[in-house]
C-alpha cells in the first residue's frame, strides 16, 4: 500500500532496548513516510537508557510518545504495558487502526503496511501476522519454543476456533471499533495471555479475522522479558481463557 495512506497507532512495549529501539523508530519513519501515525512507546522501568533516549526522540517529533508504566510483578508483564498504551492511544488519537509492535527486532514494520492493506482489500476487523499459515518463516527460535507454541497454538484452537492459527502471537493490526471493543472488557491477565483474550473477545463478537505470514525472528540482542514461570503462566492462562470463552465469557 502506499504509505501516504496509512492511519495507524503503534504500541511498542518495552524495557531495556536501547539498543533497538532506535532502528525501530528510524525504520517506522522511513516506512510510512508522509503517513499519520503515532506511536506509544509504554516503559515499565527501564534503567539502560531507553526512556531517555525516547524522551529525546519525543521532543522533536510529535508523533512519539512515552508512557511510563510501572509493572506490578515481575516477569513479562507486556500484556498490561499494551493495554495502558491502548488506552492512551484511543485516548488521544483518532486513527482507523492500531497495532502492536515488539521493540526486540522480531517483528518487521512493515508488515503492518501489509496487515492495513489486507485489512481495507478483505474489509477485515483484525489481521494477525501468523507464524502458522503458508509462507510464514521463523528464524532463530529454539526448537523446544517452536514445539511448545505449536502445541499452545493447537491447544487454542481446539477450544476456541479451529480456523484461526496463532492465537499467541501479539503482532496484529485492528480496527479503531476492534480496539474500543476490547477495552470494555476488564482483563483477566497483564501478561501474554492478554493477547489470547483480546482474541476470545474479538472472536466472541464475530469480528472478521484473517492471517497473513510473517516472518518472526527471534531477538538478537537485549535479553528476553519471558521467565520460566511465564511459560507455566501461560499454559494456565490460556486453558482459563479457552473454556472461558467456550462458556461466553467474552461475550458483551
Ligand atoms: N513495558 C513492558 N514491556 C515489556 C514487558 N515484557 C516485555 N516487554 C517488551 O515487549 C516486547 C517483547 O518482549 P520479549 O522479552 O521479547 O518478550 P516476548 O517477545 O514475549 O518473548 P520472547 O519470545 O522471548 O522474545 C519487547 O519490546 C520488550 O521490551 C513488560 O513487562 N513491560
Ligand atoms: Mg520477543
Amino acid at each position: 500500500m502506499n504509505p501516504a495512506d496509512i492511519d495507524i497507532g503503534l504500541c511498542v512495549p518495552v524495557i531495556n532496548e536501547r539498543a533497538v529501539i532506535g532502528s525501530l523508530l528510524d525504520n517506522i519513519r522511513a516506512l510510512f513516510d508522509g503517513g499519520r501515525y503515532t506511536i506509544c512507546i509504554i516503559d515499565d522501568g527501564s534503567t539502560d537508557g531507553t526512556v531517555e533516549f525516547v524522551e529525546d526522540r519525543a521532543r522533536s517529533d510529535h508523533r512519539i510518545a512515552l508512557l511510563k508504566h510501572r509493572k506490578t510483578a515481575p516477569g513479562c508483564r507486556r500484556g498490561a504495558a499494551s493495554r495502558a498504551g491502548l488506552q492512551w492511544l484511543l485516548a488521544n488519537t483518532s486513527h482507523a487502526f492500531y497495532s502492536d509492535v515488539d521493540a526486540d527486532g522480531s517483528h518487521e514494520p512493515e508488515e503492518v503496511l501489509r496487515a492495513v492493506d489486507v485489512a481495507l482489500k478483505t474489509q477485515a476487523d483484525v489481521v494477525i501476522a501468523s507464524r502458522y499459515v503458508c509462507g510464514a518463516v521463523v528464524v532463530g527460535r529454539p526448537i523446544a519454543r517452536r514445539a511448545g507454541s505449536r502445541m499452545y497454538n493447537l491447544t487454542l484452537r481446539g477450544l476456541m476456533d479451529w480456523r484461526i492459527r496463532d492465537y499467541s502471537h501479539t503482532f496484529r493490526v485492528y480496527r479503531r471499533e476492534a480496539a474500543a471493543l476490547v477495552q470494555r472488557f476488564d482483563p483477566i491477565y497483564d501478561t501474554p495471555v492478554y493477547h489470547v483474550e483480546m482474541l476470545a473477545i474479538w472472536l466472541s463478537h464475530g469480528l472478521h479475522i484473517v492471517e497473513i505470514p510473517t516472518t518472526y525472528r527471534e531477538r538478537r540482542t537485549g535479553t528476553s522479558k519471558v521467565v520460566p514461570s511465564d511459560f507455566l503462566r501461560g499454559v494456565a492462562g490460556a486453558l482459563r481463557v479457552g473454556f472461558a470463552y467456550r462458556a461466553g465469557k467474552f461475550r458483551s
